[in-house]
Formats: structure tokens, sequence, C-alpha cells
């Protein structure tokens, strides 16, 4: 069964991409490297809330990088990790309600929220020709496996 991990993964190494640690590191490095390049960061809304002042940089700076906040309302890769150490309840790993559209427009990065598959597609196309930094959250299921 093919993973969201290997998945993504497969899909980011065909197209000449990479991953890198959170928001500093996916803000910055590739910026400073390749100016004239559409930035997408790709992050969880777990993720997101180790680096939040990642947003704060964009902003202040004036960085036209792109966020796409994945929010499946979970810890997924813990609770995958726990079922591989065969760890039953682990707490804490269920993240309902946060909302990093709302949170990064309060870091002053206009934010909004995708509910379809076009919404998704206008807001991306949109944000990634915007001279500023933006981001686009998008609801997607729980869990690891998607086929
Ligand atoms: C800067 C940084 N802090 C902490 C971690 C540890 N870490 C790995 S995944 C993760 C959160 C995963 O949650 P989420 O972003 O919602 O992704 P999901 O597992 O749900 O796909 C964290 C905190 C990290 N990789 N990098
Ligand atoms: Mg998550």
């Amino acid at each position: 069964m093919t993973t969201v991990r290997e998945a993504t993964f497969q899909m980011l190494r065909e197209r000449g991409m990479t991953t890198i640690f959170g928001n500093p590191g996916s803000t910055e490095l590739p910026m400073l490297a390749e100016p004239d390049r559409p930035l997408v960061c790709v992050l969880g809304e777990g993720s997101a809330q180790y680096a939040i002042t990642g947003f704060w940089t964009a902003a202040a700076y004036g960085l036209p990088v792109t966020f796409l906040v994945l929010n499946n309302s979970e810890y997924s890769i813990l609770k995958w990790f726990a079922g591989l150490e065969s760890v039953e309840g682990a707490p804490g790993l269920d993240l309902p309600a946060l909302d990093c559209a709302a949170v990064a427009q309060s870091y002053g990065v206009r934010s909004e929220r995708a509910g379809s598959r076009d919404e998704l597609h206008t807001a991306l196309s949109g944000a990634i020709e915007a001279a500023e930094p933006r981001l686009v959250e998008v609801a997607v299921q729980p869990g690891m496996s998607i086929g």
C-alpha cells in the first residue's frame, strides 16, 4: 500500500523538489539559493505550530512564499509510529480546531481556506502569483494511506 509520505516524496523528487524542516528552513534557504523561482512550503497543521514565527519572518520581509497547510486535524505521523511500536491510547495526538489560516493572518500573512478542489486551485494559483507571502489551508482526510 502506498503511504501519503511515500507518494509525497515521490511526487517531489519527480519534479526536482525536496523536503526541508519546518517554516524557517522552507522559507529562507531555497529563497536565498534561487530567488527567482516560486516557492511553496507544504506543511501540516501540527508542524506549523513548531515554527510559527516563520509566518512573521515571511510577512516582515515581504517574502513571496506560498504556505500550503494540509490540515488533517491530527498528529498523524505519531499515530502511525505508535502503531509501529504497538502503543495503544497514546494521548494528545488529535489536533481538532487548529486554524492555521487565522494564526498566519494574525502574523500579517494574507490567508484563506479552500473548501473544494476548485477553490484550492484558484487560491493556490493566486498565492503563487502574488508578490507577497500567502497561506492556503485545506482540510484533508486523517490517516496515512491513499490507496
Ligand atoms: C522544526 C521541527 N520541529 C519539530 C519536528 C518534529 N515533528 C515531526 S512531524 C511533526 C508534526 C506532525 O504533525 P502534522 O504537521 O500535523 O503532520 P501529520 O503527521 O499530521 O501529517 C513534528 C512536530 C520537526 N520535524 N521539525
Ligand atoms: Mg496533521
